[in-house]
C-alpha cells in the first residue's frame, strides 16, 4: 500500500496559543464570544457526528444525496488529478467524489487538511487504503491559514463541504475565498457545500434539537475550556440558545449564563464575570441563497460553473 506522507504546519504547541489567545480576546469582548473550531476535541466530533443523524439536522443528509447523484458529472467536468480536502471531518462524503474520480481514470493524489492531526491520520490511513495506489498527502493546518502549502498535481478540485463555510463571517469568507482563489492556478476547482435560507422555524430547530444533542455540543467547548486551560466554568450552569438572525442571515448558537458567575481561567490569568442571563456567542453559522453564493465567488475571482439544490442546501462548482 502506498505511504502517507505528513506535513506540519501546525504544532501542538500553535494550536494551544491559538486557543488562549482566542479565549482571551472573546471572554474580554462585549458581547462574549468564542469561535466555533474549538468545539471539536474527540467529544466533541462525537456529538456533532450523532448531529447529522438527527432528524432535524437536515444538511448533511441533503448534501450527500446531492453529491451521490451529481459525482459522476463533477469528475468529468473537472477530470481533477487531486482532490483537496478541507476538514477532514467530511471524508465521508468527499468519498462519494473520489470514487467517482476514481471511475473517472483521473485521480492520482489525495491531499487531507485538518487541524488535527490524529483525525487527520485515521482520515489519511483510510483513504490510503480505500484509494491504493493513489497518494494521500495529509497536511495539519487550518484552512484560513495554510491554503497556500496545499501539494498536488493540477487540476485540483478543492472541497469545502459540509456548510462550514458558513462558520465564517462575511469579511473572514472573502479573505478565505480570495486566498483560495490565489493558491490556485486558472482553471482548477471548488466544490462549495452551503445551507440555505429557509423556514426560520426549521432553521432553529436543525440547531435546537428536542434531544439535546445539540446543546450538549455547544456546551462542550466549556468541557474543552475547563480542560485545556484550566478554567472553572460550571457548564451545567449554561443553556443553549439558537436564534435566527435575518439581518446577516445566520442562525447564532449562544451559551446562557443561569445565574451570576465568576469564572477563572488560570492558565492566562483571566477572570470572567457574567451577569445572571448573560449570552456568550459560540457560532454563526451563515445560510444562503443562490445569488448569495455566485456573488461571493464572483467577487473573490471565481467562475461558478454548476449549480445542484434539493430546496435545502446547495453544492456550487465554481472554476477558479
Ligand atoms: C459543521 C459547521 C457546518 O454550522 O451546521 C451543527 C456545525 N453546529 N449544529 C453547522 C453545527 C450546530 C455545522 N457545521
Amino acid at each position: 500500500m502506498s505511504e502517507v506522507d505528513l506535513t506540519v504546519h501546525l504544532t501542538q504547541d500553535d494550536v494551544v496559543r491559538a486557543l488562549r489567545s482566542d479565549v482571551r480576546t472573546g471572554l474580554t469582548a462585549t458581547p462574549k464570544t468564542l469561535p466555533p473550531k474549538w468545539f471539536y476535541d474527540a467529544r466533541g466530533s462525537e456529538l456533532f457526528e450523532r448531529i447529522t443523524r438527527l432528524p432535524e439536522y437536515y444538511p448533511t443528509r441533503a448534501e450527500r444525496e446531492i453529491l451521490a447523484e451529481h459525482a459522476g458529472e463533477i469528475a468529468e467536468l473537472t477530470s481533477a488529478n487531486t482532490l483537496v480536502e478541507l476538514g477532514s471531518g467530511s471524508s465521508e462524503k468527499t468519498r462519494l467524489l473520489l470514487d467517482a474520480l476514481r471511475d473517472n481514470g483521473t485521480l492520482r493524489e489525495i491531499v487531507t487538511l485538518d487541524v488535527s492531526e490524529t483525525a487527520l491520520r485515521e482520515a489519511a490511513d483510510t483513504l490510503a487504503a480505500a484509494y491504493d495506489p493513489v497518494s494521500v498527502h495529509a497536511v495539519v493546518g487550518d484552512f484560513t491559514q495554510h491554503l497556500a502549502l496545499v501539494p498536488g498535481t493540477a487540476p485540483r478540485l478543492v472541497a469545502f463541504l459540509g456548510g462550514t463555510i458558513g462558520n465564517l463571517v462575511p469579511a473572514e469568507r472573502a479573505k478565505f475565498l480570495t486566498a483560495l482563489r490565489d493558491t490556485l492556478d486558472a482553471g482548477e476547482w471548488l466544490i462549495l457545500g452551503t445551507d440555505l435560507v429557509k423556514d426560520p422555524e426549521v432553521l432553529v430547530r436543525a440547531y435546537d434539537d428536542p434531544t439535546g444533542v445539540t446543546a450538549e455540543f455547544n456546551r462542550n467547548v466549556l468541557h474543552v475550556l475547563n480542560r485545556e486551560l484550566a478554567a472553572d466554568f460550571d457548564v451545567d450552569a449554561f443553556q443553549h440558545v439558537a436564534r435566527w438572525d435575518p439581518g446577516p442571515e445566520w442562525i447564532e448558537m449562544r451559551l446562557a449564563a443561569t445565574r451570576p458567575m465568576t469564572v477563572h481561567v488560570p492558565v492566562i490569568g483571566l477572570t470572567v464575570p457574567f451577569i445572571e442571563g448573560e449570552q456568550l456567542r459560540t457560532e454563526v453559522s451563515a445560510k444562503f441563497t443562490r445569488d448569495r453564493i455566485a456573488t461571493e465567488l464572483t467577487d473573490t475571482g471565481f467562475t461558478p460553473r454548476r449549480w445542484w439544490t434539493d430546496g435545502n442546501f446547495g453544492v456550487t462548482l465554481a472554476q477558479a
